[in-house]
């Protein structure tokens, strides 16, 4: 039975899950999760997740949520490069540690600055709070400053010197605030030079799940 994943690629931590299942050449099936209409919102897809978000994956009648959770799963349970999640304990706690962090930095800051700077603007269709703006724009630049001085400072991936599934999802919440015409890559040329690597490495899946991205960070006139 094929392994099931409801998402929507412009929810960042769908695209690394996105990317995690082609890198490795995981069969699945996509079930678009139309947020736009609420779908999430449905007494069906309640049914799958009472936390009513995406991404959510079924495997073999086995429903788990949680991104951080089913990137680790997918690790355990598919034939993947060791690389991705390290089975040796120091290396793994390394990359745990990242995804630790990220929840309330990485994840917060750059989420809660997309959202006051371009997405309730956009579903309220009323102009930003300039105050919330502000505030998440210094909470994000704290963040991707600790990215550029602290996790990029020696190695070239985020915890060490190969790719992991850190990685993934550290880049694609960075890549979204691209959405609402803020590019890390202006101000931090590690975060610009580390980017691109772990574009380099999962090419064409990182341009093909970031494609609906580019598309309206080229279009946003805020
Ligand atoms: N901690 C969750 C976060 C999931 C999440 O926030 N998903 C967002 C899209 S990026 C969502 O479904 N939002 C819908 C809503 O909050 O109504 C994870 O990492 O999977």
């Amino acid at each position: 039975m094929t392994l099931k994943f409801y998402g929507n690629l412009l929810s960042q931590p769908c695209r690394a899950i996105f990317i995690f299942l082609k890198a490795n050449q995981i069969p699945y099936e996509f079930k678009f999760i139309d947020m736009t209409k609420g779908e999430h919102l449905s007494e069906e897809y309640e049914k799958l997740n009472p936390l009513k978000k995406v991404p959510v994956i079924e495997d073999r009648g086995f429903i788990l949520r949680e991104s951080v959770g089913i990137l680790r799963y997918l690790c355990r349970e598919k034939k993947v490069q060791d690389h991705w999640y390290p089975t040796d304990s120091k290396q793994q706690a390394k990359v745990d540690e990242y995804l630790e962090w990220q929840h309330l930095d990485t994840r917060l800051n750059c989420a809660m600055y997309f959202q006051y700077k371009f997405l309730i603007p956009l579903l309220k269709s009323e102009p930003p709070n300039e105050k919330k703006v502000t505030e998440f724009e210094r909470r994000m630049k704290t963040t991707l400053g600790l990215i550029e001085n602290v996790w990029l400072k020696d190695t070239p991936y985020l915890t060490g010197n190969e790719i992991t599934i850190a990685d993934l999802l550290g880049a694609c919440e960075i890549e979204q605030t691209r959405i609402a015409q803020y590019d890390a890559r202006t101000e931090y040329p590690k975060i610009a030079t580390w980017l691109e690597r772990v574009r380099y490495d999962v090419n064409p899946y990182y341009d093909e799940a970031h494609g609906i991205l580019n598309k309206m960070a080229g279009k946003s006139k805020l």
